[in-house]
Parts: C-alpha cells; sequence; structure tokens
C-alpha cells in the first residue's frame, strides 16, 4: 500500500540532493496558470456576469447574486448542529488564545542619540480569504483564515466559497454558519481562480482586496500565482503532507492512522514515515491495512494517496539521519513520535508546524490545538511560514533623526553614495548642510 525508500548505509546527500531522493506530489501550478489566465482577465472585464456565466459553468448554478444575503448567514447558524457550533467554537476561541499572542507592538530603537528608527505594525485595510468547497468544504479552514486577519486589526475581511448546487447556490451552509459565528458578513459564492480574481479586480458587488489567503486547489495556487506583485497572497497551499519520524518507541496503531489521517484529504496528499526502526516499519504496513479498510474515502483518496509516488516509509540509519531527511523535506506537518520527542522537535528547522510526542497529532492542530491549519506545502516550510497575524500585518520603518545626528553619518551617506556612482544622494545631505559634508 505504501512504498519503501531505504536511504540505510552510505551518508546521507547533501541538501538538494537529499531532497530529490524524497517523495512528493507533482502539482503543476504553471500548467494551471493557462488555463486560469483567461479566466482572470475575464471577470476583470465582464464582473459579476463573469461571475454568474462561471458559476453556471463551473457549478452547475443559477446565480443572480454573488453575494450572499444577511439572511442566508443567519439562517445557517440557526440550523447548525449544535454539537458542530460548540466544536467550532472551541476551534475558535483556542485560535483567538494563540493568534492574540503573535500581536505585535511599535518598537523604538534609539539608533544614536537624536537617531531613532520606529517600527509600526498596520494591518492590511482588506483582505479575501477563500474557503475551498466541493470535496474540502471545511469550516475549520475559515476559522483559520478569519482569526488571524481578525486579531491582526484587519478592517474589511471579505470570504468567498464555491456556490452548491445542492444549497440553491450558496456555499456550504456549514461554511456560512461559521462566517456568522465569526462576525464575518460579506461573504461571496465563488470558487477557485474566479474568487480571487474577484477579489484581486473587484466587481460591481465586490470592493478589490488587497490581499488574498486560504487554501485551495490547483486553479486557486495558479490564480494566486498570477496575482502575485499585484496583491498580496499566502503561499500556494499544495496538496496536504504529513511527516512523521518515529523510533521504535512509537505505537504504529497512533502513527499509521495519523498518515491515514492526511491522505483522507487528497489523493495527492502525502504521507511520509521516516524511521530508524525495521520494526516500526513493518508493524506500521501492517496496521495500514485494517486501518484503511475500515474507514471512509478509501478508493478515492486514501489508497492512491498511500501508493501514489507522493507517500513512503524512509528507513535511516539513525535518528540524526531522520532529522536529516525531514528537514530536507520541509512537511507542511511533522510528528515527532520519538522518545524524547520535544529535544528532536526542539531541533527541527523546515516544517509549517510540529506536533511533539504521541499526544498531539495532527488532526488536533487541523481543529482546536490553537494552532493554524494553513501551512506551506511542497517544502516551501524551508522559507515560509503558516497563516498568523503577521501574514496580515505590514512592518514600516518611521526614521526620525535631529540635525546634529544626521549632521554625524554625512560623509559615510557622501561616501557610499559616491560609491555607487549615486551623487545626487550625497548632495540631498550636502544640500541641509551648505552644500559641505559637515564636521569635515
Ligand atoms: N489538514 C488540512 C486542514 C484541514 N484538515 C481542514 C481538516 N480540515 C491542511 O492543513
Ligand atoms: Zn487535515
Amino acid at each position: 500500500m505504501i512504498s519503501r525508500i531505504d536511504l540505510r548505509g552510505d551518508a546521507l546527500p547533501e541538501g538538494g540532493a537529499l531532497r530529490d531522493l524524497l517523495p512528493r506530489a507533482e502539482f503543476d501550478v504553471e500548467a494551471a496558470l493557462e488555463k486560469v489566465r483567461p479566466i482572470c482577465e475575464d471577470v476583470h472585464h465582464r464582473g459579476t456576469a463573469a461571475l454568474i456565466e462561471y458559476a453556471q459553468r463551473f457549478d452547475g448554478v443559477e446565480l443572480t447574486q454573488v453575494r450572499v444575503p444577511a439572511e442566508a448567514l443567519t439562517a445557517a447558524l440557526e440550523q447548525l448542529d449544535p454539537a458542530v457550533r460548540a466544536a467550532l467554537e472551541e476551534s475558535i476561541r483556542r485560535a483567538r488564545i494563540v493568534h492574540r499572542g503573535q500581536r505585535r507592538s511599535e518598537h523604538t530603537t534609539q539608533v544614536v542619540p537624536g537617531g531613532t528608527v520606529t517600527e509600526k505594525w498596520v494591518p492590511v485595510e482588506r483582505v479575501g480569504l477563500y474557503a475551498p468547497g466541493g470535496r474540502s468544504v471545511y469550516p475549520s479552514s475559515v476559522v483559520m483564515n478569519v482569526v488571524p486577519a481578525q486579531e491582526a486589526g484587519v478592517e474589511s475581511i471579505a470570504l468567498a466559497s464555491p456556490p452548491q448546487k445542492e444549497f440553491g447556490g450558496l456555499p456550504h451552509p456549514t461554511i456560512l454558519a461559521a462566517c456568522a459565528l465569526l462576525g464575518v458578513d460579506e461573504v461571496y459564492a465563488a470558487g477557485g481562480a474566479v474568487a480571487v480574481a474577484m477579489f484581486a479586480y473587484g466587481t460591481e458587488e465586490c470592493l478589490p482586496v488587497n490581499m488574498v489567503t486560504g487554501p485551495g486547489n490547483i486553479w486557486v495556487a495558479a490564480a494566486k500565482r498570477y496575482f502575485t506583485g499585484k496583491i498580496g497572497i499566502d503561499t500556494e497551499a499544495g496538496p496536504t503532507e504529513i511527516a512523521v519520524l518515529a523510533d521504535s518507541t512509537a505505537d504504529p496503531v497512533h502513527v499509521a492512522a495519523d498518515l491515514i489521517s492526511q491522505a483522507e484529504h487528497d489523493p495527492l496528499a502525502a504521507a511520509v514515515l521516516v524511521t530508524d526502526s525495521v520494526e516500526l516499519a513493518e508493524a506500521v504496513e501492517k496496521e495500514l491495512e485494517p486501518q484503511v479498510a475500515a474507514t471512509k474515502h478509501v478508493e478515492d483518496r486514501i489508497k492512491p494517496a498511500l501508493a501514489g509516488k507522493q507517500s513512503a516509509i524512509v528507513l535511516v540509519d539513525s535518528l540524526e539521519d531522520g532529522l536529516e531527511v525531514v528537514d530536507a523535506y520541509g512537511a507542511e506537518h511533522l510528528e515527532i513520535q520519538t522518545a524524547d520527542a520535544a529535544a528532536w522537535a526542539a531541533r527541527v528547522r523546515n516544517a509549517g508546524a510540529v506536533f511533539v510526542g504521541p499526544w498531539a497529532p495532527v488532526s488536533l492542530g487541523d481543529y482546536c490545538a490553537g494552532s493554524n491549519h494553513v501551512l506551506p506545502t511542497g517544502g516551501c516550510a524551508c522559507h515560509s511560514s503558516g497563516l498568523s497575524v503577521q501574514s496580515f500585518l505590514r512592518g514600516i520603518h518611521i526614521v526620525d533623526y535631529t540635525r546634529d545626528a544626521l549632521a554625524e553619518v554625512t560623509h559615510h551617506v557622501v561616501t557610499l553614495a559616491e560609491a555607487e556612482d549615486l551623487p545626487a544622494h550625497g548632495a540631498a545631505l550636502k544640500a541641509r548642510f551648505g552644500w559641505k559634508v559637515p564636521n569635515q
């Protein structure tokens, strides 16, 4: 059901070469970009009319407007199963605790007497959040997008999710209920690239946004790439990944369950076990069979995900090597199921989120740990972070120097400006001191 990659014996290759040995899904955003470009431009030119037409073509629904009426949000919350409501409320409560702690305060540094640089943090003014529909209707992702934006102080928050035929062209009711719970009242029935284009360009119904965030399929990723440089985006989300670094002390029942849990998302989802214990590898392989057989989404998602080239059990000589492997892989989610798990977790450099020991499975983080589940995939954890309050803030430097403080450093500025053949830069300072370099 899952292949093995045996890296025992020889020393591990360095950096990029090691990464090439590790499994990864193909996710060709460039190819999708070709298809997405005309759709985005159509939305640009025809606005709501284009959105209505795409809703008909892609989602099979007849819309008269794209904005979800306020009554639909209220009704969805009223009809929400009380247990789901209580669980969402707890998810929101915990996420708020963690994200509130991420807020940044203004900070002033005195560089020299009379010279200060203040860094102030300003929220993005208006953001468009995307919550997928179709195969993945995740109200939890609404929570994970909205909470950091709200805690960052974003004033204007809009959310889009695909129209659902089953629900008369509205987004899924649990998505609407989650919006209502969070106090988000600007919601649009728009999916995929169409939704991203609506946010980026704006339409008759929707003002343009400064930034789009949220998970989505390849079309959403391609549209985000298309708009990079025009608006802000979080990372392009690819299929979900779980890596588990485990030794002989790990419980194979837990490891198998956790691998399956993320394989459940998508046939392209990746489940990777890295272990120095052949016994554990064998026990997990054995355990996968009955657990897979006992669950849902087996043929369409879990089996292809586990059997796909993006998933594997990687055997290594030692946990030290295992750590190198998981760092080279840079998983979206990394579980550490070893003796002394906290110590190993502290040494991890590349992962979207790290889950320590037997009592912190990825599913906890997906819903109720308080951490964010919109995380970098496809190895982007090597350079990017998951969604956070920081994602929605801009740091602005405020430079304040007195005459004396400027005079003191002018000769250095003039020298550097001349070294770069930019004499007018130096002149901008000299002009303030009678066209001379002061103190010389
Ligand atoms: N594991 C997914 C998020 C999610 N799981 C939503 C359940 N619902 C990507 O981090
Ligand atoms: Zn998940």
